[in-house]
């Protein structure tokens, strides 16, 4: 069965974040902090889903979707990021699960979506190689109680942009502007991955997946400044976490200055056979393609040469479909019979949505998923096994850095009231969704 869905994030849609015996984690922290956030932000009260998840599983419902990618709170099953369950926690997600599979929608669990424990930061969080394990601990907690019913597992969500935004650049949480030396936490994410994949697969999970977030990199022309600064781009954004996951090794990083990964990772005997462990599938997290030129003297190897041409979300984000095809045909070309079966866990939008009287009318929004799933679809025509598609998002939610001012959901929501919505855009998945 294809799976079609969406997805949404905890800390994103859950608010509550005192409620049940939740601890405090790196985005409640962060979000606090004044400035790190458009208007500053929090998600304190987020859609309120917590609350609220029965009407939201209604929407699920009525739109007919199959499938749900929902994240877990880790800072709700252990507080502190170690130790005991927390039952409260674990009982909301339980609940969850069986009100998913009373209305027909398959769960898909991920396990990490950027909201670490903050007690695990206070102890150098991700930089740190002991997390690895600590996630491996809590995967196994959460695994025994919710593997007997949830069949697809996603261990972290966007290492890479965990990486980049929240310790290499600071514009996520947990804040840290390290540049480079934010790549042990490349490392320490990948071996948590490859250990909680073994844990949940003892705990009798059934498929175990991770989601990157790949781009199609463009240079920005055939000069061979643009083509060596475009693969450069390329090592560090997909190759660094898609090569070792499905090759057990790192790519080459001399184009940053490193001889050799060793002398930047604490690579340990068996991490890369860890981290390697077979997947049952490898989640994609598509948006845009990224146009590469040559570095400014002093900096990274590349720049970020932007796209024209194309048209844009609320966010500036350019809307090139093809680039999804791009991209799911040159992971094949790339990895061949080491790809395991490709499920979209992401892809969507943000529109500057008006809600009227009469509803939202998100025409750029139907036209964007309209024109992505065709790109889909002309990839599996090319041979790529793709199964699965994950609109995000099911809510407009706490979008990280920009606050409740991107709105991606297929259903609006006024953070005034909590009243829900559905735009022009859940109609029109409603309907494509029937015809499937
Ligand atoms: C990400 C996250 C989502 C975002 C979405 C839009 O890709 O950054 O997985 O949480 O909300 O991608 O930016």
């Amino acid at each position: 069965m294809f799976l079609w869905g969406t997805a949404t994030a905890a800390y994103q849609i859950e608010g509550a974040v005192t409620e049940g015996g939740r601890g405090p984690s790196i985005w409640d922290t962060f979000s606090h902090e004044p400035g790190r956030t458009r208007d500053g932000h929090t998600g304190d009260v987020a859609c309120d889903h917590y609350h609220r998840w029965e009407e939201d599983l209604g929407l699920m419902s009525g739109l007919g979707v199959n499938a749900y990618r929902f994240s877990i709170a880790w800072p709700r099953v252990q507080p502190d990021g170690s130790g005991a369950a927390n039952p409260e926690g674990l009982g909301f997600y339980d609940r969850l699960v069986d009100g998913l599979l009373a209305a027909g929608v398959t769960p898909v669990s991920t396990l990490f979506h950027w909201d670490l424990p903050q007690a695990l930061q206070d102890r150098g969080g991700w930089m740190n190689r002991d997390v690895a394990e600590r996630f491996a601990g809590y995967a196994a907690i959460v695994a025994e109680r919710l593997a007997d019913r949830v069949p697809m597992w996603i261990t972290l969500n966007e290492p890479f942009v965990h990486m980049a935004f929240g310790h290499g650049l600071g514009v996520h949480a947990p804040g840290q502007a390290l540049l480079l030396d934010a790549l042990p936490v490349a490392h320490h994410q990948l071996l948590g991955h490859g250990l909680a994949a073994r844990a949940l697969r003892a705990a009798g999970a059934g498929q175990v997946l991770i989601s990157n977030n790949c781009t199609p990199v463009w240079p920005a022309s055939d000069s061979e400044e643009d083509l060596t600064a475009a693969a450069a781009y390329d090592t560090l954004h997909n190759r660094l976490f898609n090569d070792p996951l499905l090759l057990g090794a790192y790519p080459d990083m001399s184009a940053y200055g490193i001889k050799s990964v060793d002398d930047v990772l604490d690579i340990r005997d068996g991490d890369l056979a860890a981290i390697a462990t077979p997947l049952d599938g490898l989640g994609v997290n598509y948006y845009n393609p990224t146009r590469i030129a040559a570095p400014a003297p002093g900096g990274l190897p590349f720049t970020d040469a932007g796209i024209t041409g194309y048209p844009a979300t609320a966010f500036g984000w350019p809307v090139v479909p093809d680039g999804l095809r791009e991209l799911l045909t040159g992971l094949r070309d790339r990895y061949g019979e080491a790809l395991p079966p490709i499920y979209v866990t992401e892809n969507g939008c943000s529109h500057e949505d008006e809600l009227t009287p009469e509803g939202v009318d998100d025409q750029e929004r139907i036209a964007y998923l309209r024109e992505h799933v065709d790109a889909l679809q002309r990839a599996r025509g090319q041979g790529v096994d793709v199964r699965g598609y994950f609109v995000w998002s099911l809510l407009d939610n706490f979008e990280w850095a920009e606050g409740y001012h991107q709105r991606f959901g297929l259903v609006h929501v006024d953070f005034a009231t909590q009243r829900r919505t559905p735009k022009a855009s859940y109609h029109w998945y409603r309907e494509f969704l029937a015809a499937q």
